[in-house]
């Protein structure tokens, strides 16, 4: 039983670092010096990746990708410039104590970013996930929260004042039906909704620069969730509300359609005069029971991330899009969706996939 265990755990191991020839040996379809993600991409548009650390990754069998892997960091420089930190801004990671700061993982992205001439967006400040105990647990006045909620804003904004391209101030908000988190989010249920625009007072104020944005997954498509966004940032715009930016994760699968929509979608929200970007992209799939994607369902990621790409690139104000995390060896899908993974643009030993192809040659079209 041991050994049979054995041989299929080598097996998949096997057979997730040495990918299918097809899936390799996608031609190099952009001519010259093109060759990488970030040169292949127009000017002034930022391709990002979410940098791996902290989250899942802790108690998976490796060591720190970020600090730990040099062919990772290797990869990370040369394919991207832009970078968001997947989880070592979150709450719970860079405030893990009430008067305790823990920004040394988030200094050494940033000054990555700056050594390999890379813009950062920040992720996150207010959400209802990945919170630290002590504040979940503990027991404050309405008073006291605010004053903690403003008081993280603007140290940790202010830390990182003229290197933080975008933060995503609020994120996840909505349900999927449109309504407001008020029981799982602490800050709108203690604090009521009229504190969703005061983190975005406080951000501006601690970073003038900075653009600051609503961020959210399952709002590629005009639906209640995107509908709901529409309406509350109209209604804080109108009230002189420093909001800049609307993005879409854009955690999609290939069991579910194409959000076929998304370019109109992100358009109408351009078309209020925002940024708009997307985030978190992956294109996770039902692996066959060999753990090894089919042919087809390579190409249909390929097309999934392609025309993710090619929305983005036709709306006026989308000149940001970031995919979340560029190899499988380090992707949070397989820890989260049971047999399901592959979902990134790289293969565990970073050979590139269709996917890859797909992002460099649209990206180098429209250069
Ligand atoms: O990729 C992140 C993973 O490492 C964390 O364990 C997880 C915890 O919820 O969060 C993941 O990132 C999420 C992001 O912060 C917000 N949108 C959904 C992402 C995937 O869950």
């Amino acid at each position: 039983m041991r050994s049979a265990r054995l041989v299929i755990a080598l097996f998949a191991a096997v057979a997730l670092s040495a990918p299918p020839a097809s899936a390799v040996s996608a031609p190099p379809d952009v001519s010259g010096h093109k060759q990488t993600l970030r040169s292949a991409a127009p000017k002034g548009f930022h391709i990002g990746t979410a940098v791996a650390g902290g989250g899942h990754h802790e108690n998976q069998p490796y060591p720190d990708p970020f600090t730990s892997d040099s062919e990772y960091r290797k990869v990370l420089a040369a394919e991207f410039n832009s970078v968001s930190p997947e989880n070592q801004m979150k709450w719970e990671y860079i405030h893990p104590e009430r008067g305790r700061y823990n920004f040394g993982m988030a200094d050494a992205i940033v000054r990555f970013a700056k050594q390999n001439r890379q813009v950062v967006r920040g992720h996150t400040l207010m959400w209802h996930s990945q919170n630290p105990e002590w504040l979940e647990q503990g027991d404050f006045t309405a008073a006291e929260l605010r004053e903690i909620l403003r008081e993280h804003i603007m140290t940790v904004v202010g830390r990182y004042k003229g290197k933080v391209q975008q933060w995503d101030v609020a994120n996840e908000i909505f349900t999927d039906a449109g309504a407001l988190r008020t029981t799982e989010n602490i800050w709108i249920r203690e604090l009521g909704p009229g504190i969703v625009a005061d983190a975005f007072r406080w951000a501006h104020q601690a970073d003038p620069k900075a653009k600051l944005f609503f961020n959210d997954y399952n709002v590629e498509s005009v639906n209640a969730k995107s509908d709901a966004y529409y309406a509350l940032i109209k209604e804080l715009r109108a009230a002189g509300v420093p909001v800049h930016g609307f993005s879409a994760q854009a955690h999609l699968s290939l069991d579910y359609g194409f959000p076929d929509d998304l370019e109109r979608n992100l358009k109408r929200f351009a078309d209020l005069r925002l940024e708009t970007a997307i985030t978190e992209l992956d294109v996770r799939m039902t692996l066959p029971a060999s753990g090894v994607p089919t042919a087809a369902q390579l190409q249909q990621q390929a097309d999934y991330y392609q025309r993710t790409l090619a929305a983005c690139l036709k709306v006026r104000t989308c000149k940001s899009f970031t995919i979340w995390g560029f190899t499988d060896k380090y992707s949070w899908v397989p820890v989260f969706f049971q047999g399901q993974g592959a979902a990134t643009v790289m293969w565990n030993d970073f050979g590139r996939k269709q996917a890859y192809y797909a992002l460099r040659s649209t990206l180098a079209k429209r250069a």
